[in-house]
């Protein structure tokens, strides 16, 4: 496996993606060149690192990593416009800490995407415009945020049309987890419909796809596929991991992986792709939250501090089981 690359196999049904950051395109440069036609930036195009302050964009450590990208030939996909989290708070709050009204907020969001989404026009090919507004629980639709509460339940469309202005060649996408969930499934599935059937400029469904070893569910994955395919938009796996955790485990003292939970994690990493070359033609990419088990986010979520293996390379870089099972179900 040593010249292999994890790209290049899967390359007859759709791309493969990491998320890299400023460090790790350094420090897992190589992994990343070889095994990867798609990079997600971890957190450098969020609004709170480009956009800390009203009156200054900071696109630097972005730009490091578009141009890590292009220089290897590696498309980039945007990610986030319009989030709850990671926003710093003069964007819904004004000097005096009072909430922003919604023309106020519109003119921040429009200003905030025209600038970044130009910035990149015809660099990256893809944009999770709107990220994780739907609400996990309750009958209501929408997540209870301040884009909600401020701007109003159309905040959404704005977004997509602000974005589709700054460049219509963009592929412009909504973002959410636990996607797969089937109330969740059919509350994504009506948002995107009330879009598409108000005419927004909205392409695809980012399924982010973090996964844990006890609940993932493969027929909920098909499922949450097949009805967000019937709309007839595009669909990415955005931010793939498989946690060795289980959902309510809170142990914070494993020293190393379980081998035996290593060769689970690889039985549900190859069924997935298995189930994901059945969707080639609707599915463009399935990217990875990280690069290797050194440094992923799950060692800071939902546990602070605990780590997690869940990727395809380990800590010191090595093709994990999980990623030797990619290889060998596609004979590459
Ligand atoms: C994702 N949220 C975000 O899209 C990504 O930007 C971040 O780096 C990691 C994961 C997942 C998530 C969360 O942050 C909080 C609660 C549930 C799910």
């Amino acid at each position: 496996m040593g010249k292999a690359s994890l790209a290049k196999a899967y390359a007859p049904w759709f791309k493969v993606g990491a998320a890299v950051n400023h460090r790790t395109i350094k420090s897992h440069g190589p992994l990343i060149v070889q095994h990867f036609n798609s990079v997600t930036a971890e957190n450098e195009m969020k609004f709170e690192s480009l956009h800390k302050r009203p009156d200054s964009f900071s696109f630097d450590q972005a730009d490091d990593i578009l141009d890590f990208a292009t220089s290897h030939g590696i498309a980039m996909r945007g990610h986030t416009l319009v989030w709850h989290n990671q926003t710093p708070s003069w964007v819904f709050l004004d000097d005096q800490g009072r909430e922003r009204p919604r023309a106020e907020m519109l003119g921040i969001m429009r200003y905030h995407i025209h600038a970044v989404v130009k910035h990149y026009q015809s660099k990256i090919y893809c944009w999770d415009v709107v990220n994780e507004a739907v609400a996990d629980s309750g009958d209501e639709i929408l997540r209870p945020s301040p884009w909600l509460k401020q701007v109003g339940e159309d905040y959404l469309a704005q977004a997509f049309w602000y974005a589709y202005e700054s460049d219509n060649q963009a592929a412009l996408y909504y973002n959410d987890y636990n996607e797969t969930d089937p109330i969740k499934r059919e509350k994504i599935y009506r948002l995107v419909k009330q879009l598409l059937d108000q005419g927004v400029p909205i392409h695809g469904i980012g399924m982010q796809g973090h996964f844990k070893l006890n609940t993932i569910n493969l027929d909920h994955v098909k499922a949450a596929l097949d009805r967000y395919a019937s709309l007839g938009v595009r669909l990415q796996i955005t931010e793939l991991d498989i946690s060795l955790y289980d959902a309510d485990d809170r142990t914070t003292d494993v020293k190393s992986p379980d081998p035996d939970r290593l060769a689970l994690q690889a039985d549900r990493y190859g069924e997935l792709f298995a189930l994901f070359t059945e969707y080639a033609s609707v599915l463009d990419a399935v990217t990875l939250w990280g690069v290797a088990d050194d440094e992923n986010w799950l060692d800071d979520f939902p546990v602070k501090g605990r780590k997690d293996w869940p990727l395809l390379f380990d800590g010191e870089h090595q093709p994990k089981v999980a990623l030797k099972r990619l290889f060998d179900q596609v004979d590459a």
